[in-house]
C-alpha cells in the first residue's frame, strides 16, 4: 500500500498576480486574469497554486504588507473574484494555497494603527514597542533599541513620535513585526487561518516563518552591518519558541482538518537539522520549508548584491546534504526560482547561446530530486533576467533602498547597478511573456514593470507545439514525477560529487534504478559512472540521445538525461 503523502508526488506552479496576467488593462495583473489563463497551468500538468499575497496592502512590498487579511485587494479584484478563480480551480483537479504573512502587518493595518495609538492601548503590545537606548535621545542615530540591519536597509526600528518610542521591523518601516509572545496575537492569526480554510484554501505558503520567535531580551548583534549596524539574526531566526508556535498552529488550525492540505514554512537561514525537525511528521509543524542554502552560494564577500561565480561542486555537496539530512525524516522542497530570485537560466544556466539547453538542463537536475519541486511563473518558459537600463526602470523596495544607501556610501553607481541587474528581486517580476504582442499579452494596457523585449521569441505561444521547448520538457518532467514511483519516494545517492560540470545522480526504489546524469557547461564532458547503463531505457532528454558505452555517457554542452533500468 502506497502511504505517502500525496505531496511526494505533487508540483506546485507559483503565481505572483501582480505580474501574472492583467484583465482590466490597468497594467496590474489580477484574480480574473488568473482565472483566465488556468488552461495554462491545466496544460503543464501541475497540481497546486501557490497564490502571492491578494490580500488588502498598500503595496510598500508588493503585498507583503497586509492592510487585511480578509479582503482582496481592489488592484487584484473582489472577494467574489477569488472565490471564482478557486472554485475554477478546483474544478480542474488543482489545489491552492495561500500566502500567510504573519511575521509582520502593514503600517496600516488597524492593529498596528491601534497599537502605535497610545502606550496604553489593549493592542499596545501586539507589537514590538521599545523607549530609545538608555543615555540615547530618541531619534537621534544610535538610540534604536538594537542595532540590527533591515532586510531591506537601515536600520530595524522606526521612531514613532506619538509616544516617542520606537517599533520594530525586521523588513521596511510599513512592515511592523507582530509579537507573537501574545496569545492574542496568535490566536488572532489562527481564527484568520481557519477563515481562509472554511472559504476552501487548500493550505498555506508561510512567509518567513522562522523569524516569528525573537529572544524577548532583544540584544545587539554583532557589528558587520552597513553604517555600524549589526546582525541580529542569532536573536530573531529560528528563534526559542518558534517549534512551540508552530506546533500550536498546527493543533489549532489543521488538526481535524483533511490531509489534503499542504503548509511550506519560508525560512531564511534556516539548516537541514533544523528542517528536519520542522517537517518530522511526528511532531506535527510542517510539511516542508524554503530553504535558502542553494541560493546563497553565489552571494560575494560584499553580500547578496556582489555576486561571485557558482562552483557547481557547492551546489552539489549543498542539495545532498539536504537530500541526506532530510532522508530518511522530513522532506525537501525543490526550487530554483521564486519573486526573490533572479532567473535560474540567466543565474546558473547561459541565457545566451545554451538558453533552450541550459534552461531544461537545470530543470531536470532540480526536479527529480527527492522533494517537491516549485516552478516560479515563466521559468517553464525559460524566461531570462531583465535587462533593466537602470534603477529608473526597478520597482522594487530591496533594490531601490540599496541602491540609495549604496550610493550615498560612496559606491559608483554603475557597479552597484551590475549587483542589482544579477541578483535584484525584479527580474523574476516582469510580466509573463504569453505572446509576441507588443505587451506579451500581459495586459492592454502600460504594464506596472516594463516586459522584457525577448518575448517577441519568447513566449508561451511560441512554445506550446513545439516539442523541445521549455515548457514540453517542464511538462515532461511533471509527468515523470506523477508516473514514477522512483522519482517521487525513491532515496537519492549523489554521484560524481568532485566534478566540476557534471550533476549525476541516482534514485532508487526496489529494484527500480533512475538515473540522472547532466552537463552544467558550456564543453563536451564524459560520465565515467559504475555500472552497464547502455541496455538502460532512454526517459528523458533535451538533446537527444546520448552515447553511451557501459557506464561512459558522452553529453553535449548543457545536456540532460534521464535513464531508468
Ligand atoms: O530577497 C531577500 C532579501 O535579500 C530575502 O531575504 C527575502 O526578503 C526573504 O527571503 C523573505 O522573503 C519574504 O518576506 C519578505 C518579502 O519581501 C519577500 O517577497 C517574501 O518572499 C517580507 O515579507
Amino acid at each position: 500500500v502506497d502511504t505517502a503523502p500525496w505531496w511526494t508526488s505533487a508540483v506546485v506552479y507559483q503565481i505572483y498576480p501582480r505580474s501574472f496576467a492583467d484583465s482590466n488593462g490597468d497594467g496590474v495583473g489580477d484574480l480574473n486574469g488568473i482565472t483566465s489563463r488556468l488552461d495554462h497551468l491545466e496544460r503543464l500538468g501541475v497540481d497546486v497554486i501557490w497564490l502571492s499575497p491578494v490580500y488588502a496592502s498598500p503595496h510598500a512590498d508588493n503585498g507583503y504588507d497586509i492592510s487585511d487579511y480578509r479582503a482582496i485587494d481592489p488592484a487584484f479584484g473582489t472577494l467574489e473574484d477569488f472565490d471564482r478563480l478557486l472554485a475554477e480551480t478546483h474544478a480542474r483537479g488543482m489545489k491552492l494555497v495561500m500566502d500567510l504573512v504573519v511575521n509582520h502587518t502593514s503600517d496600516e493595518h488597524p492593529w498596528f494603527v491601534e497599537s502605535r495609538s497610545s502606550r496604553h492601548n489593549p493592542k499596545r503590545d501586539w507589537y514590538w514597542w521599545r523607549p530609545p537606548r538608555e543615555g540615547f535621545e530618541a531619534g537621534r542615530p544610535g538610540a534604536e533599541p538594537t542595532n540590527w540591519e533591515s532586510f531591506f536597509s537601515g536600520p530595524t526600528w522606526t521612531l514613532d513620535e506619538t509616544t516617542g518610542e520606537y517599533y520594530l521591523h525586521l523588513f521596511a518601516p510599513k512592515q511592523p513585526d507582530l509579537n507573537w509572545e501574545n496569545p492574542e496575537v496568535r490566536h488572532a492569526v489562527y481564527e484568520m487561518m481557519r477563515w481562509w480554510l472554511d472559504r476552501g484554501v487548500d493550505g498555506f505558503r508561510m512567509d518567513v516563518i522562522n523569524l516569528i520567535s525573537k529572544d524577548p531580551a532583544l540584544p545587539d548583534g554583532a557589528t558587520t552591518g552597513t553604517g555600524g549596524l549589526g546582525d541580529g539574526f542569532p536573536h530573531y531566526g529560528t528563534g526559542p519558541r518558534i517549534h512551540e508556535f508552530l506546533r500550536e498552529m498546527h493543533r489549532e488550525v489543521f488538526e481535524g482538518r483533511s490531509g489534503e492540505l499542504l503548509t511550506v514554512g519560508e525560512m531564511p537561514g534556516v539548516t537541514w537539522e533544523d528542517a528536519r525537525l520542522f517537517t518530522d511528521p511526528r511532531r506535527r509543524e510542517l510539511d516542508m520549508v524554503f530553504q535558502f542554502e542553494h541560493v546563497s552560494l553565489d552571494h560575494g564577500p560584499g553580500g547578496k548584491f556582489d555576486p561571485r561565480p557558482l562552483d557547481l561542486r557547492d551546489l552539489k555537496a549543498s542539495l545532498g546534504r539536504w537530500q541526506t539530512g532530510l532522508g530518511e525524516v522530513g522532506w525537501n522542497s525543490l526550487y530554483w526560482n521564486n519573486h526573490d530570485q533572479p532567473r535560474v537560466v540567466s543565474r546558473f544556466g547561459d541565457d545566451g547561446r545554451y538558453w533552450r539547453e541550459s534552461a531544461t538542463a537545470l530543470a531536470t537536475v532540480l526536479h527529480l530530486h527527492r522533494g517537491t519541486p516549485y516552478v516560479y511563473q515563466g521559468e517553464e518558459l525559460g524566461m531570462t533576467n531583465a535587462p533593466f537600463a537602470g534603477v529608473h526602470e526597478m520597482r522594487d523596495i530591496e533594490s531601490l533602498n540599496h541602491y540609495a544607501e549604496a550610493v550615498a556610501a560612496g559606491n559608483e553607481p554603475e557597479s552597484v547597478l551590475r549587483g542589482l541587474r544579477a541578483m535584484g528581486r525584479d527580474n523574476a517580476r516582469t510580466p509573463v511573456q504569453w505572446d509576441a504582442s507588443p505587451n506579451a499579452g500581459f495586459t492592454t494596457g502600460r504594464p506596472w514593470i516594463a516586459v522584457n523585449p525577448n518575448h517577441t521569441w519568447l513566449n508561451a505561444q511560441a512554445q506550446y507545439d513545439d516539442p523541445n521547448s521549455v515548457f514540453n520538457h517542464y511538462r515532461r518532467l511533471i509527468e515523470l514525477r506523477h508516473a514514477l514511483p522512483v522519482i517521487a519516494r525513491g532515496d537519492f545517492r549523489m554521484l560524481l560529487a568532485d566534478e566540476p560540470y557534471l550533476y549525476a545522480y541516482e534514485r532508487t526504489l526496489d529494484d527500480d534504478r533512475l538515473l540522472v546524469v547532466a552537463n552544467l557547461g558550456g564543453t563536451p564532458q564524459i560520465a565515467a559512472l559504475d555500472g552497464d547503463w547502455s541496455a538502460a531505457d532512454l526517459l528523458l532528454s533535451n538533446v537527444g540521445e546520448p552515447p553511451v558505452v557501459n557506464g561512459r555517457i558522452s553529453l553535449e554542452p548543457w545536456s540532460a538525461h534521464v535513464f531508468l533500468k
